[in-house]
């Protein structure tokens, strides 16, 4: 009798957890940008399923802006159209004029998902470090939803950890759950099991989540929520899930 409910329970679960998920994506060619490396940072835009590497439509975002030194500036008007993992996507360069963090961020339209029967919006950011000044590398955005960093979201050294702050309208969300992923962008990671592509980990009471990185490389995290407000699909109302989404570079140990 156990063994029947503990399956039953497992097939819920199963068929609940969606074998991929899906990310927003903002990737620098370099997130921390000195004075050999040039004046400027290329960035690549996506929403994709990061560890197959698999694209879908990125329609042109509602905003896509620069913070720096407390300055926000809309840079949507510059982005160029580009196919990103197959898909539609985009691509900016962008001049980066003095040292201290740069914060890129992206609102995207909302994405329907049939296979969720929800509106998927991940309000998706990024660090850059110009020049050798990481001044600035706390910054909150005050987006809808956001992982404010608790960790410097660069310069990490592979196996550190990370943590950050789930929040939702400026507050802190206990429990939330946060989806990581790797971008498998030339690495050849396999996983022993699909499960594995995607981790989750859990926020505390104070919305304050922490994972460690088992290899250098590109990692997404992705807060999800599901919003206040719902958006019509065919004349009926369906829910949005609001992802916050931050994407940290860890580096190559380089000791012995
Ligand atoms: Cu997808």
């Amino acid at each position: 009798m156990k063994r029947i409910i503990l399956n039953s329970t497992l097939a819920g679960l199963i068929a609940a957890t969606p074998a991929f998920a899906h990310y927003g994506m903002i990737i620098p060619d370099d997130p921390m940008i000195s004075q050999e490396d040039g004046r400027s940072v290329a960035l690549t835009m996506s929403f994709s399923h990061p560890f197959e590497m698999h694209g879908m439509t990125l329609g042109e975002p509602v905003a896509f802006t620069v913070t720096h030194e407390g300055n926000t500036v809309d840079l949507s008007g510059d982005l160029t159209a580009a196919t990103v993992m197959d898909d539609e996507g985009f691509t900016l360069n962008y001049p980066l004029e003095r040292p201290g963090t740069y914060i890129f961020a992206m609102e995207p339209q909302p994405y329907w998902e049939p296979a969720e029967d929800a509106f998927i919006i991940h309000y998706t950011k990024t660090y850059v470090t110009a020049y050798g000044d990481d001044e600035g590398w706390d910054t909150e955005l005050g987006l809808k939803t956001e992982i404010v960093p608790l960790t410097k979201p660069f310069g990490l050294w592979e196996h550190n950890v990370f943590q950050g702050v789930v929040k939702l309208d400026g507050e802190p969300v206990p429990y939330a759950e946060v989806e990581v992923e790797f971008f498998n962008d030339g690495a050849g990671a396999t996983v022993p099991d699909e499960l594995m592509i995607t981790q989750t980990v859990k926020a505390d009471a104070d919305g304050v989540f922490t994972y460690a990185a088992p290899s250098d490389g590109w990692w997404g995290f992705a807060a999800l929520n599901t919003a206040d407000y719902t958006l019509p699909q065919d004349g009926t109302d369906k829910d949005v899930e609001l992802g916050a989404v931050i994407w940290v570079h860890f580096e190559e140990w380089t000791g012995k």
